[in-house]
């Protein structure tokens, strides 16, 4: 039975991004939306949520009762492990601008987005929730991911402190439509994307960067959406919840360079540069808690996920992120 909640003005930092058109096309396409409730997709240009005055002027101008906070820097491993000094710092910025400010503006509940590569490197598996903080992240990614956690730790002591029942999610990695394209930094799947794309266009090999053997789990940034606004109007803990398929749905880099190559028919040379790290090799994550609150939820089936991101791509790969 959902809780009744009343109407909402719901403000999504990162709304440009991959999850934020995800959860716009969600809202506003597939009846996610609720009537009388209001919602506000932001981009950078609308605040550079780095500055506090900005952002003070941005909740000043909407005057949101809820937030989703998915505004970051992220990128793929290669950016990650050249600038783990700008993640930790720009990140850290960001997150205290609007958490800070969404408690001083009377903001109800703030959901923020953590990741699963901020959990410990160095751990028993599956991952869950309570294992965020036992040990240090991936060398790789180590300023990202202590910018994560830092979201938990503010989280927690706002709780104690104001009592407010602020919140994160941990997705594992994503893709879908309006993802960062880009071949030098984009993360994993739109990387692939974007080079089967060209490589099937042009007759040349495909280049996959090390061996294809590391595991991810992978989830769509739809399914991911809708997962987002269960948590918006449902979940009600401060501890942060993992979103993610299951473990028994990891797959290997190799797994995924398979399906994207089937989505476009690709035929040509499959090249693996072992000269690039393969990054952390794995860091499975259970969904048993989400399971726990959302038994019934089913997420898209990854081949078919695959297939309408990379139609999505290919159609509109003139305007795309790349
Ligand atoms: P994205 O596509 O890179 O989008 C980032 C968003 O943040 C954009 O809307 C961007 O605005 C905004 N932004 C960046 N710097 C900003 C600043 N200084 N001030 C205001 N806005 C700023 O990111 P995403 O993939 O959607 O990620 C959303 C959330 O999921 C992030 O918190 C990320 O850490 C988390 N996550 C992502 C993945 C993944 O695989 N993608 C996996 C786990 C967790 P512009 O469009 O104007 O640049
Ligand atoms: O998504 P990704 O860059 O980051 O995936 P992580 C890296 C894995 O994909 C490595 C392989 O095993 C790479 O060897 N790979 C193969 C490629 N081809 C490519 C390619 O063309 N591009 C990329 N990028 N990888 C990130 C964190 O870790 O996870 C971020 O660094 C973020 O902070 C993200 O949290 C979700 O999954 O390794």
């Amino acid at each position: 039975m959902e809780k009744s909640v009343g109407p909402m003005r719901v403000l999504v930092t990162g709304g440009s991004g991959l999850v934020g058109r995800a959860i716009e096309r969600v809202v506003k396409e597939e009846g996610g939306g609720r009537e009388g409730d209001e919602w506000i997709f932001l981009s950078s240009k609308d605040a550079n949520l780095m500055s506090v005055e900005a952002t003070r002027a941005v909740f000043q101008k909407h005057r949101p009762t809820h937030v989703i906070h998915l505004a970051t820097i992220v990128r793929g491993l290669y950016i990650n492990m050249k600038h783990n000094l700008d993640f930790w710092r720009i990140n850290v910025h960001i997150n205290d601008n609007v958490l800070h400010t969404a408690q001083e503006f009377g903001v109800v509940k703030v959901i923020s987005c953590l990741s699963t590569c901020a959990f410990p490197d160095k751990t028993t598996y599956p991952i869950d929730e309570t294992m965020l903080h036992s040990g240090p992240p991936h060398e790789s990614n180590y300023g990202y991911a202590y910018a994560k956690r830092m979201i938990d730790i503010h989280n927690r002591a706002l709780y104690q402190q104001y009592g407010v029942k602020y919140t994160a999610i941990i997705p594992t990695n994503m893709f879908g439509p309006h993802d960062n394209y880009n071949i030098e930094d984009s993360h994993v799947m739109p990387g692939l994307i974007h080079k089967t794309y060209l490589a099937k266009k042009e007759g040349k090999p495909l280049e996959v960067w090390g061996t294809g053997r590391a595991l991810r789990q992978f989830i769509y940034s739809l399914d991911l959406a809708r997962l987002f606004l269960w948590v918006l109007r449902e979940y009600d803990e401060v501890e942060p919840i993992i979103l993610s398929v299951g473990e028994e749905d990891e797959l290997s880099i190799k797994d995924a360079v398979e399906a994207v190559v089937e989505a476009f028919e690709f035929k040509g040379k499959i090249v693996y540069d072992t000269s690039k790290p393969d990054g952390q090799f794995r860091k499975t994550a259970s969904n048993a808690k989400l399971r726990k609150y959302r038994p019934d939820f089913k997420f898209t089936p990854f081949r078919q996920a695959i297939k309408e991101t990379c139609d999505w791509f290919a159609a509109n790969y003139d305007t795309a992120r790349k």
